[in-house]
């Protein structure tokens, strides 16, 4: 089976070392060394003004709402993976949809002004697959209204949009360390701030809201990040170049085996770097699942990211209409994420590629 996707397997000299100082020193959570370690390192990287860590890139965005005081009404798209309409419900506020972009596939800053009423009080965008949402028109809107902005950048670790970090953008930006993620620490997630004030309450709230031994000033949660997750994390972090390198590889192959292949479009992000999340073809309505039935035949497990709508869900307790939003409706049933990643191989892609011509020509 050729998965969707595969995670970096760190190391396991590299990781012994680093859990045998975690058994040495009896240190496994709450702020261990390893935590901080992988911290500095990430907001090195990422350039980041300020970073947290946290054990998931669900738990970000609802810490990250929940900081900015964000309970009534939020502004945000349903063509993305469940978490991020949950993280909203989790946080206490109300997930208001609009549509996406019929190119980019992010919310479309143009739908996001008639959304907004007296309860609005965020912008909850999604840079999905790395493609990067309007983030000058929606930062023009929230000023203009008083919004906060928070995007998930669950698909979008370490990239850059015209050439500025992309965590640069919005009061914080989310991430997810999943395994399924390129920079991955087994379960895992950050949330970036771009502001000290944020910052600090993030890190109360993200212990229980204790400031010191006897003083609880928040009613905060658990989403430390555990020592081992975050040994997991450094021993990745050395493998992360190489990855993103066969990434990059096996993007031009995908993009020469399948071009020419009557109606595939592909999604990527312009004036941005690539960040190795996934790769992503658009296919008509009427072909979508047959294609991935074909390539399941073969062994080949693409994946419907993201299917259904997350306003499609019954269980939400508010009724949305998918007609609202007709363009993350049709893209619902139009996406297919191909395998992604250093497993993939040049036989892998022949094989796909003369899968899609078959389905699709
Ligand atoms: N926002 C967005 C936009 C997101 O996409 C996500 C997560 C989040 C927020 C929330 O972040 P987290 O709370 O998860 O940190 C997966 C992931 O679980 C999820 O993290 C991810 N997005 C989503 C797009 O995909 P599934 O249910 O599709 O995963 P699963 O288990 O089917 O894995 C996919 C394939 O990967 C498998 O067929 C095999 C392979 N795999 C998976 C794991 C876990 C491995 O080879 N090894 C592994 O350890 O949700």
């Amino acid at each position: 089976m050729l998965f969707v996707a595969r995670p970096i397997a760190p190391d396991l000299e590299t990781l012994s070392r680093y859990l045998k100082g975690c058994i040495e020193q009896r240190r496994f959570t709450n702020g261990g060394p390893l935590e901080a370690t992988l911290e500095l390192r990430l907001r090195e990287l990422l350039s980041a003004r300020h970073l947290c860590l946290v054990t998931n890139g669900t738990v970000a965005i609802t810490l990250a709402l929940t900081a900015l005081g964000i309970r009534g009404q939020v502004i945000t798209t349903p063509f993305t993976f469940s978490a991020t309409t949950h993280a909203i419900i989790h946080a206490g506020a109300e997930e208001v949809f609009v549509d996406v972009d019929p190119v980019t596939l992010t919310i479309d800053p143009k739908l996001i002004e008639a959304a907004i009423t007296p309860e609005t009080e965020a912008i909850v965008g999604v840079h999905v697959y790395g493609i990067p949402c309007a983030v000058d028109e929606i930062s023009a809107i929230a000023k203009k209204h008083g919004l906060a902005v928070i995007y998930d950048g669950a698909h979008a670790f370490n990239m850059t949009y015209r050439g500025t970090p992309i965590g640069r953008f919005g009061d914080a930006t989310t991430y997810s360390f999943h395994a399924t993620k390129l920079f991955h620490t087994a379960e895992g997630g950050a949330i970036e701030a771009n502001s000290s004030d944020l910052a600090e309450r993030l890190r109360l709230l993200r212990n229980f809201g204790i400031e010191s031994e006897d003083v609880i000033t928040a009613c905060g949660t658990n989403a430390k990040m555990s020592e081992v997750s975050a040994a997991v994390g450094l021993a990745v972090l050395d493998l992360l170049g190489a990855e993103y390198d066969a990434r990059a590889k096996l993007r031009s192959l995908y993009s020469d085996a399948l071009k020419g292949i009557p109606d595939i479009r592909f999604l990527e992000a312009k004036e941005a770097s690539d960040a190795g999340s996934y790769f992503i073809i658009y296919v008509p309505v009427s072909k979508r699942d047959e294609l991935q039935n074909q390539l399941r035949q073969s062994g080949i497990l693409a994946r419907r990211y993201f299917y259904p709508l997350t306003s499609e869900g019954a269980y939400l307790g508010r009724q949305h209409d998918h007609r609202a939003t007709p363009i993350a409706f049709e893209a619902s049933r139009s996406v297919l994420a191909l395998p992604y990643h250093g497993g993939v191989t040049e036989q892998h892609v022949a094989l796909i590629a003369e899968i899609a011509r078959r389905v699709l020509g």
